[in-house]
């Protein structure tokens, strides 16, 4: 690779610790996608492999989502090749064969919560500093049905609508009391906790598993297949549109500014 996923394979456990590495802030650019996607590929296609564990190598940031300079001021082509591969990462994240269990030490807004929420448990670090949420609504876009159906299929249709339409950012207790995540634990114990659920799922055979994974997430993931070019041609049209291209012009800004 080139260094944004660090994977480390204990062959032993059958586990492998994916740590995303794209320095600062893990933000979704299509190269680190493509990069995640070949790791995950790799692991998918090991035998030796049963679960993998997603966690970040940022200090305080597990991912801050879709990189926004892909989204801004680039060309029609460059937005539809940058959706495919949100798409896909999301394809293969969600539907993954392996136990993934996502260790969030950090914040993890929009992308990144989506991430999140395709692996199959969720603990986060109980750090009142991070946040987790779709967000997307505060920048002016609006997220994507798919992210929406992995959103209800974690959190239900009301805590959906209200969590979406707000674009809130939950703190890690609110992020627990609605079940956006499955643990909170202090963030010194993040890694052992997540190796120790990722044993008590790798206890029930693969097969079952994953033939009950499929039943529960195959419909979701033909809602995006039946509509994937729609989905890639109403994102470029979307996202060319001055308003919003201003809206994250905008909001880059922020983002700097609130440094000072
Ligand atoms: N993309 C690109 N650059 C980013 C992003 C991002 N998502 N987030 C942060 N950065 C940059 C900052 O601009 C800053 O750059 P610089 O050093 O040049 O000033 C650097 O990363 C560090 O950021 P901060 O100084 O803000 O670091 P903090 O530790 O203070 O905060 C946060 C980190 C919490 C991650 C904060 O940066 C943040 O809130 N970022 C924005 C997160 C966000 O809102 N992401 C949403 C992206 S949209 C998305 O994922 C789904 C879109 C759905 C598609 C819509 C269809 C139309």
């Amino acid at each position: 690779g080139h260094g944004r996923v660090a994977v480390e394979l204990d062959s032993s456990a059958g586990v492998a610790v994916m740590k995303m590495e794209n320095l600062p802030v893990n933000s979704l650019s299509l190269d680190f996608l493509t990069e995640f996607l070949i790791s995950l590929e790799k692991l998918e296609n090991d035998r030796g492999c049963r679960g993998v564990i997603l966690t970040s190598g940022a200090p305080k940031i597990f991912s801050a989502g879709l990189d926004i300079m892909e989204m801004y001021g680039k060309s029609a082509e460059h937005y539809a090749e940058f959706w495919k591969a949100v798409q896909e990462m999301w394809l293969r994240l969600y539907q993954s064969n392996m136990v993934t269990i996502a260790a969030i030490n950090g914040s993890s807004p929009a992308g990144g919560c989506l991430m999140a929420m395709s692996c199959d448990y969720r603990i986060m670090a109980e750090n009142p500093k991070y946040s987790i949420g779709l967000n997307e609504t505060q920048l002016g876009i609006v997220a994507p049905f798919w992210f929406k159906d992995t959103l209800v299929n974690t959190i239900g249709n009301r805590a959906t609508e209200r969590s979406l339409e707000l674009g809130l950012l939950y703190s890690p207790p609110e992020a627990h009391k609605i079940g956006l995540v499955d643990q909170l634990v202090p963030e010194e114990k993040i890694q052992s906790t997540a190796a120790a659920v990722m044993s008590q799922w790798l206890a029930i055979p693969d097969h079952a598993r994953q033939i009950t994974k499929s039943m529960m997430r195959k419909p979701t993931v033909d809602r995006l297949l039946a509509h994937r070019e729609s989905d890639i041609q109403n994102f470029v049209s979307f996202i060319t549109k001055d308003s919003i291209q201003k809206s994250l012009q905008m909001y880059m800004e922020m983002l700097k500014q609130r440094r000072g």
